[in-house]
């Protein structure tokens, strides 16, 4: 089954919209195996409220591709859990290729990429391979970070059309066009999860982090729009990671399944 049918299957049968980040802090590499037991425990206490995961360089850098991570991996799926890779590929296409066929073959279902590189020898490779072995691409439209308006708010004249428009919605239309599986767009501004919901026009489902820590406000991140809401440290530095994700999954299915 494709990355997105997958996904929202798993999302309907779980009635869950969570996915989490496993996003752990630093620790000296001598500690890599308690890092990877403490990743698994909250897995494993974790899982009935969430329909994905996502893994960053948090424990990619540590743990390994084809060693620690794979254990994990493997205990996603066996929770019946969708795995995305988070390192926001940014590269040229030949490396970007390689990059996506590197964490496909470990098993992850879905990546994520920086639209900035563009198409042509840029992310072209990345969408080929990811339709070659029947995974996902989901890429950055508008970050949740204070900078993200240096960036993707800035405005800039299209090299296509020649239209002057801000950075994310030009990236809005070019997820459409390229065939994106999702977009990123931080819970911290609801009114760009807004705009950018209008022209993807629900052909796109919006995955939104930021919440809790980061200022974002669940309930006005899924009125505004977003589907899939990427949930890190609110879960996993809790004291109780099961509890947190029981209450966040139960406020956000109940606001997703009610707001229109
Ligand atoms: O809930 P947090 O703040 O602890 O974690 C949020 C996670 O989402 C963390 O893994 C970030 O790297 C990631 N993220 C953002 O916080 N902001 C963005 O704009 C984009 C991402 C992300 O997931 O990109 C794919």
């Amino acid at each position: 089954m494709a990355f997105r049918e997958k996904i929202e299957e798993t999302a309907r049968n779980k009635q869950t919209n969570i996915v989490l980040a496993l996003d752990l802090p630093f620790e000296k590499p001598q500690n890599r195996q308690a890092l990877l037991e403490r990743a698994e425990k909250i897995l494993e206490t974790v899982h009935p409220y969430i329909c994905a995961v996502k893994i960053n360089y948090h424990l990619i850098l540590p743990l390994g591709l084809f060693d620690g991570l794979q254990r994990l991996l493997q205990k996603a799926h066996e929770k019946g859990l969708v795995a995305i890779v988070d390192s926001k590929i940014n590269d040229i296409g030949d490396t970007n290729r390689v990059i996506a066929e590197y964490y496909f073959t470990a098993g992850f279902d879905a990546l994520i990429a920086n639209p900035f590189v563009g198409w042509e020898e840029g992310i072209k490779p990345v969408f080929e391979t990811a339709k070659k072995m029947q995974k996902g691409v989901l890429l950055l439209t508008y970050m949740s970070h204070k900078g993200a308006s240096e960036g993707y708010g800035q405005m800039v004249i299209d090299t296509e059309t020649g239209w002057s428009k801000p950075q994310y919605y030009l990236f809005a239309l070019k997820a459409l066009k390229w065939g994106a599986d999702g977009v990123i767009v931080g819970a911290t501004y609801p009114e760009k999860i807004r705009e950018i919901n209008e022209v993807l026009d629900g052909r796109i489902p919006i995955y939104s982090p930021g919440i809790g820590p980061q200022g974002g406000i669940i309930e006005a991140a899924l009125r505004a729009g977003t589907r899939f809401l990427i949930v890190g440290r609110a879960i996993t530095m809790a004291d109780n990671p099961a509890e947190s994700a029981e209450k966040i999954r139960n406020l956000a299915w109940q606001c997703l399944t009610t707001r229109y």
